[in-house]
């Protein structure tokens, strides 16, 4: 995994959800995609999309490989979507994933929706910070609810992080406006999953692994937590991952 990262939390929790043993390996942002690679992992079959297209960055990634990724004595699992399964296949109780087809339809649905939507747009939500404000996002994003971000050092958080996600995420300043006008909307949708009773439940599964950390990574941005105010989104992610003291 890379330090701060939403995608690569969602496969700590769910190690953590089955309560098998593990080992973190944290490999160096922006190597990782190579070191991954020559570890044997791969990208699972994915293609990412921002905006409906591939920028260079994503478009090598994707040949090479991406973080999460788990390996488990010979096998090499690559991507949330296999993490899931592979450990429900492995370790069934408790599941990830429900046996009841409809529910589990449900929860694949919205597992979806994160994984293609939500971890892109709060990924470029803050990427879009860094770009604007390197210094001061540099400074307050050593802590928070997924540790420091991406590197330990502040000065290499201000030096690289823009570059990494403005560009490959296309989060450059003319996206800002667009980007926190989409997260009300998103947030409505986490709601009426947790109203619906797909996710946030009593019985967590992949989906509310998938959801919260994209949550908590937005949330390292101040300006937009009176957005998740009152929100049942908000209860979700002070559960799951809750503000380091
Ligand atoms: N949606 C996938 C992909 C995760 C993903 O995009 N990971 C990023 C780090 S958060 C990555 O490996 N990026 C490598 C790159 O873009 O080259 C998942 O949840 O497993």
């Amino acid at each position: 995994m890379i330090p701060g990262s939403h995608g690569s939390r969602t496969a700590i929790l769910m190690l953590e959800h089955k309560g098998v043993p593990y080992r973190r390996v944290d490999v160096l942002t922006g190597a990782h995609p190579i070191v991954a690679r020559l570890h044997g992992f791969g990208t699972g079959g994915q293609t990412r999309h921002v905006d409906g297209r591939r920028t260079r960055g994503l478009r090598l990634g994707d040949r090479l490989a991406t973080v999460p990724a788990l390996a488990a004595g010979d096998e090499r699992i690559s991507t949330n979507h296999g993490i899931a399964r592979f450990l429900d296949e492995r370790h069934p109780d408790p599941p990830l994933l429900p046996s009841d087809p409809d529910e589990r339809a449900a929860v694949e649905d919205a597992e979806r929706w994160a994984n293609e939507t939500l971890q892109m747009v709060t990924r470029r939500i803050l990427g879009v910070a860094f770009v604007r404000d390197p210094r001061g996002f540099s400074r307050s994003t050593a802590d928070g609810r997924h540790g420091y971000m991406l590197y330990r050092s502040e000065r290499a958080r201000r030096l690289i992080v823009p570059r990494l996600l403005g560009g490959t995420f296309a989060a450059g300043r003319s996206a800002e406006a667009g980007l926190l006008a989409e997260l009300p909307a998103l947030l409505d949708r986490v709601d009426a999953l947790i109203a619906d009773g797909v996710i946030g439940g009593e019985q967590l599964n992949a989906a509310d692994f998938m959801v919260a950390p994209c949550l908590a990574l937005t949330l390292y941005r101040p300006d937009v937590k009176p957005m998740f105010e009152g929100r049942p989104a908000l209860e979700l992610v002070d559960r799951l991952l809750p503000e380091p003291s």
